[in-house]
């Protein structure tokens, strides 16, 4: 409870206060209630449609609710096709780039990659419109057994939680009926088990045939079982991402704090009863920012609830712009502490990524692609759009993107695989500033999930400051280089080794555990960041939210996105939050319900 006492002193002072005391306490709820804008009024707000906010806003509107959310709809075939998904990230309409601090500035290796940006997306969709489209499952054991255990709730086993998979996707791969798929929901889902693409390059192809015979189980990689150490999978991906159609949009309106009044009786806990937005500003990490300005301030209201989805660095920096956070760090802002939160901004996870790649004898027809906008003048782009509605077996198409990953686990006392390495037809450095273009590339990335590094992010009315702990842990650096040296053995494989004219990344000359350590601390990547408003039991000091999504010492807030998770989910972070993102909407109906 020791966390709770600044809001207790609070509540008291505010008793004796009126409405509009500014700085020196909340509003009273009663006052509030009166005071409220009709025309400004919803049952719930949401701030933010990526994939934590959109399917929850969705199905609160579907129950009958009226909701309102920031976020504005994108539709290009940059959105639409994953083969663009590097071109899509220097959209100026949906990018936002913050500054990431990698290590610390006296560390005696530095990243190479001096784009220095951490890419996230603007727009309904979120991030699901510049990602990859990677849409997996697996890895997830080791988090929600975290979760059941730490909440002593069954309905978070990974079986339970499993059924909001079901629930959400239309797989366009599979033969129905399938226990672990569904098939009439929001997601469409393609690829599955891996078959050698039908597409127009044999030197694929056959690469595809030596893959899968580098692992002989050619598995299902989205199956309520874990995959096994050493398996051939096939990631499936999406067409769509989320479908909003329903929702009154607030184009680009930019929430500055969540509203918080003080209900009667000094036991209660401030309450959240809307938003304070400013129309039509930018955020300053967006193309869109063209410098400070005076700002308009406008109110809107929730009956119910205000959800925060924001993503990982702007649902703690609402938070902390609200005086919800470390008490300290707000107080050097100059910002009143309504609940002395520590780990709002803590916890900052990221899984680890680090490449290999090769280059091939010949140009593969993506070389003819231009990734253009015009199917009379890119070839590959006419291809994929006479495929349609699946695509299948053109240049673009992801299955053809992402022929195949591994999945094992880095050491045998594992219960999990931990390491996935996905392979990709492309010349491929990760999401750096200058990666160079090879027409006949050819990858292999090595993701650890669980990653051990912590960061945190900080937060400052106009930035985003952050550090990242270096990948000093053994396990860590240890898995990444084994993912090197599996991934050199299995371009050995017939059908593969023949194919292959160099190594170009990290290259031969690296052997010894030191020279790839240093390629690996120079040229490591990441853009699965999370955690930072962490789900937590009542003894955690570090958690920010309950079990309910409910932010710890105020009512009627939540916060639903990649920041709610206390470890990185699984892989891919996509498709965990699209489920935690439903199962959020269910206990909100829930509780909505007992209102
Ligand atoms: C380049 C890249 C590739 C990726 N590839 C994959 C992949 O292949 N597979 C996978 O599973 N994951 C992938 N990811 C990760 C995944 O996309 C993100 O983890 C996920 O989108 C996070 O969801 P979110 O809802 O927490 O936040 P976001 O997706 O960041 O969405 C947050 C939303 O909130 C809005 N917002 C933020 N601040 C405000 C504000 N003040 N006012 C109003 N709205 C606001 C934003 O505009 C945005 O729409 C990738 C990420 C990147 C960057
Ligand atoms: C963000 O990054 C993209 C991609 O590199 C770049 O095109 C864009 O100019 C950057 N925007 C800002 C505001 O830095
Ligand atoms: C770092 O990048 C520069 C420029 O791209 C390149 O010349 C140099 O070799 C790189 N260093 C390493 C260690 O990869
Ligand atoms: C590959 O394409 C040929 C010709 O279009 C077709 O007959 C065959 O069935 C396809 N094979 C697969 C595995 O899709
Ligand atoms: C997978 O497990 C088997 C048997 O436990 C073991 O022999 C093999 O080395 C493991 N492979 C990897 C890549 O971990
Ligand atoms: C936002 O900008 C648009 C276009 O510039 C304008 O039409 C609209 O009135 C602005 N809204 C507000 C609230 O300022
Ligand atoms: C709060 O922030 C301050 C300043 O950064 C830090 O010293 C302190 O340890 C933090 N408190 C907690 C409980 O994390
Ligand atoms: C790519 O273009 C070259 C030259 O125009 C052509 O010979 C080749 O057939 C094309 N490849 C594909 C797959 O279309
Ligand atoms: C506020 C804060 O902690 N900022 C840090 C972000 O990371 C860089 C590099 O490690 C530091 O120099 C900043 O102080």
């Amino acid at each position: 409870m020791r966390r709770f006492r600044s809001c207790f002193a609070l509540s008291v002072f505010s008793l004796v206060t009126h409405y509009a005391v500014g700085s020196y306490g909340l509003p009273s709820c009663t006052d509030v209630a009166q005071a409220q804008n009709a025309k400004y009024i919803f049952d719930f707000i949401v701030v933010g449609a990526g994939p934590g906010g959109g399917p929850l806003a969705a199905r609160l509107a579907e129950s009958g609710y009226s909701v309102v959310d920031a976020g504005q709809n994108v539709e290009s075939l940059d959105v639409a096709i994953p083969a663009y998904s590097n071109i899509v990230l220097s959209d100026p309409i949906i990018a936002l780039n913050y500054t990431m601090h990698d290590y610390p500035p006296d560390f005696q290796f530095q990243n190479n990659n001096t784009w220095h940006v951490y890419p996230r997306a603007q727009g309904v969709g979120g991030c699901a419109l510049h990602n990859a489209l990677v849409n997996c499952m697996a890895g997830l054991k080791p988090n929600f057994d975290a979760l059941e255990t730490t909440f002593n709730d069954p309905s978070w086993s990974l079986d339970t939680v499993w059924d909001y998979f079901v629930r959400i996707e239309r797989n366009l791969y599979l033969p129905q009926p399938n226990p672990d798929h569904g098939f009439h929901g929001w997601l469409g889902t393609i690829g599955g088990p891996v078959t050698p693409s039908n597409g127009s390059d044999p030197q694929l192809n056959d690469i595809t045939i030596g893959l899968a015979n580098s692992a002989p189980n050619v598995l299902d990689i989205n199956t309520r079982a874990s995959p096994p150490n050493f398996t051939m999978t096939a990631l499936s991906s999406t067409y769509s991402a989320i479908i909003l159609g329903i929702l009154p949009l607030l184009s680009a309106h930019s929430p500055q704090k969540v509203l918080l009044c003080q209900p009667e009786g000094a036991s209660q806990a401030p309450r959240a009863y809307g938003l304070q937005v400013a129309p039509n500003a930018s955020l300053p990490v967006s193309d869109q920012f063209t410098g400070k300005v005076e700002l308009d301030f406008t109110e809107y209201y929730a009956r119910h609830e205000v959800v925060v989805s924001a993503g990982l660095f702007q649902s703690p920096q609402l938070l902390m712009l609200s005086g919800i956070g470390n008490k300290t760090h707000l107080e050097s802002f100059g910002i009143e502490t309504v609940v002395d939160l520590p780990g709002v901004g803590q916890n900052l996870r990221d899984n680890d990524e680090i490449p290999i790649t090769w280059l091939l004898k010949e140009d593969p027809p993506a070389g003819n692609c231009t990734f253009g906008t015009d199917p009379a003048t890119d070839p590959c782009l006419a291809a994929w759009e006479a495929a349609a509605p699946k695509h299948d077996g053109t240049p673009y198409t992801p299955t053809v993107g992402f022929p195949g990953a591994l999945v094992w686990k880095s050491t045998d006392d594992l219960d999990d695989p931990d390491v996935l390495q996905y392979w990709v037809p492309a010349w491929d450095m990760g999401y750096v500033s200058d990666p160079g273009f090879f027409v006949n590339g050819f990858s292999a990335i090595t993701l650890k999930g669980h990653a051990s590094s912590r960061g945190t992010s900080w937060t400052s009315k106009n930035s985003i400051s952050n550090q990242s702990i270096p990948p000093d842990i053994q396990r860590d650096l240890a898995a990444l280089r084994g993912g090197i040296r599996t991934a050199r053995q299995v371009v050995q494989l017939p059908h593969i080794v023949e194919h292959i004219l160099q190594e170009v990344n990290p290259g031969p000359e690296a052997q010894t555990d030191e020279e790839l350590n240093e390629y690996i601390f120079e040229h490591i990547f990441a853009h699965h960041g999370c955690c930072t408003n962490k789900m937590g039991a009542d003894d955690d000091d570090e958690a920010v939210l309950d079990e309910r999504f409910r932010v710890r010492g105020v009512s009627s807030l939540r916060v639903v996105d990649m920041s709610s998770w206390p470890d990185a989910p699984g892989f891919f972070p996509t498709t965990p939050t699209y489920m935690l993102s439903e199962k959020a909407a269910d206990l909100i109906l829930q509780d909505t319900q007992a209102y």
